[in-house]
């Protein structure tokens, strides 16, 4: 499959120039202006269009089993959604039980994720700790291109796991030159809140948000970075929703630790008020943790994005269909916790942030995709507009306009967050592995044709951290033996 992009402004993370693309093999074979089309090559007319690499989520759960139910979403459906979107690679979730292998349960997901469109590859949660999980974890980078590994400091009773956990396994990935991600929410002070708002007689999904306030995120956020900072390991915080954890990285930043924080574009436009929505179906369908939030709290998060303290944007894309979500009618924890949002992250973005002017076309590219591919080192491989580099293209139509809804969306959910929201800015082809995936509303995903990416180890920032951490080691203080003067 040859095709020849004519015509469009490339826009990578560092510039914007005129330029045609042409892919053939999966990869960027040619950029220039003028290229002409070897013979049978398809060519795409991108005048008046901006060629971006295509979106990378990093924090998707296809199919995941969860509180009693599995997400509604597949890898296929959800990867062919994403194409429809513009994003061309999602970086999902292992989370084995607590107590099972992770290997076993990393081989339970690759199978699943068979069926994708797209590329995507995994996080492994770790879920408990043993000697198996220290040597599996090791497996899990040498052999199966894993370097990150997640962390929930929430949901008591389930996946939660405790400080002494996140010391042994930011240590050890700290050794094999993994990244540790965390799900940054205080789990003891959720579950405490969640028994007297019970107790009170508040079982609908306001509860949720009140279980969750602000300070448990900011908690949380402060002992995960403190925590790293105590090993030396780098950190990356997930779904970033409050001033105060973002505060809390900025500080970290400042003060010259390597700490990350992703936003979920969900965050950054929907507020708090939702749950006070009358309908119990419509505040249930955004019942999500972290929850929605105060509308000040977006304020930061655009501000940590602009001023580059907040790197990366992703959705968390873990739908539940209604009946799933009633499950929780009469008791708020009993909600299953997600939202989706995977086709629409790149053009909801776009709008409120390059349409506002809080973010320029390639501070854009930098955030749904390069900064990404850097910080889980499979950059320029993905998240470039590069020679060599993937085929993952998204031609962008910036002045193309379209309102959101679940009854047109190709997400496999009955609801959709954004639901009527009007957007300036849509991924008019997208290309994935140099095929095109999307086209103009026709959708031409193909089942099964995703690659698993394997993601290396020792990102170049680990060589930083490796001579920091030589710097800080304590040394040895060598003292003379006593002498005693015998009396
Ligand atoms: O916590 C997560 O990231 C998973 C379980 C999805 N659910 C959610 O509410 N964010
Ligand atoms: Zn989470
Ligand atoms: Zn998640």
């Amino acid at each position: 499959m040859t095709v020849l992009i004519r015509g469009g402004t490339v826009v990578t993370a560092e510039s914007s120039f005129r330029a045609d693309v042409l892919c053939a093999e999966g990869v960027i074979q040619a950029i220039g202006p003028a290229l002409s089309a070897p013979a049978g090559a398809e060519t795409l007319d991108a005048g008046g269009m901006l060629v971006m690499p295509g979106g990378i989520d990093p924090h998707t759960h296809m199919e995941l089993p969860f509180m009693g139910t599995t997400a509604s979403e597949d890898f296929y459906t959800g990867t062919a959604a994403a194409l429809a979107g513009g994003t061309t690679m999602a970086i999902d979730f292992v989370i084995p039980n607590p107590g099972v292998s992770l290997l076993e349960s990393y081989q339970t997901w690759r199978g699943w994720a068979e069926k994708a469109a797209a590329d995507y590859s995994f996080h492994v949660a770790v879920t408990w700790w043993s000697e198996q999980v220290r040597e599996e974890m090791g497996i899990l980078t040498r052999e199966h291109g894993v370097n990150s590994f997640k962390h929930f400091m929430a949901y008591k009773g389930a996946i939660m796991v405790d400080d002494g956990v996140l010391l042994a396994s930011f240590g050890r990935a700290l050794e094999l030159g993994a990244l540790c991600t965390v799900h940054a929410e205080n789990g003891e002070a959720v579950y405490h809140l969640q028994r007297k708002l019970l107790e009170a007689g508040i079982t609908g999904p306001e509860g949720h948000a009140l279980s969750r306030p602000p300070e448990v995120e900011g908690e949380a956020a402060n002992r995960a970075i403190a925590v790293a900072a105590v090993l030396g390991a780098p950190l990356y915080i997930v779904h970033v929703s409050t001033e105060e954890a973002t505060q809390a990285i900025a500080r970290a930043r400042a003060s010259g630790q390597r700490v990350y924080g992703e936003v979920l574009a969900q965050h950054l436009v929907i507020d708090e008020s939702v749950y006070r929505d009358p309908d119990w179906a419509r505040a249930a369908a955004h019942v999500m943790s972290p929850p929605f939030r105060p509308k000040h709290h977006q304020n930061a998060l655009w501000a940590g994005l602009t001023s580059g303290q907040l790197q990366t944007t992703a959705t968390d894309h873990c739908c539940f269909c209604a009946p799933q979500k009633a499950m929780g009618r009469d008791n708020f924890t009993q909600i299953p916790n997600g939202t989706g949002g995977i086709e629409d992250r790149m053009s909801v973005l776009w709008h409120h942030g390059v349409g506002s002017g809080r973010l320029t076309p390639s501070e854009f590219v930098r955030i749904t995709s390069t900064n990404t591919a850097q910080i889980f080192n499979i950059y320029p491989r993905k998240g470039a507009v590069a020679v060599g580099s993937d085929a993952d293209l998204v031609l962008w139509d910036p002045a193309g306009r379209r309102t959101i809804s679940a009854r047109t969306h190709h997400q496999n959910v009955d609801f959709n967050v954004f639901e009527g929201m009007e957007v300036q800015g849509r991924a008019y082809a997208t290309l994935s592995q140099g095929r095109v995936a999307w086209k103009d509303g026709d959708l031409r995903a193909v089942r099964g044709a995703g690659r698993y990416v394997d993601r290396p180890c020792f990102p170049p920032y680990f060589a930083a951290i490796g001579k920091r951490n030589d710097l800080a080691r304590p040394q040895a203080v060598v003292r003379k033996p006593a002498v005693h003067n015998t009396p």
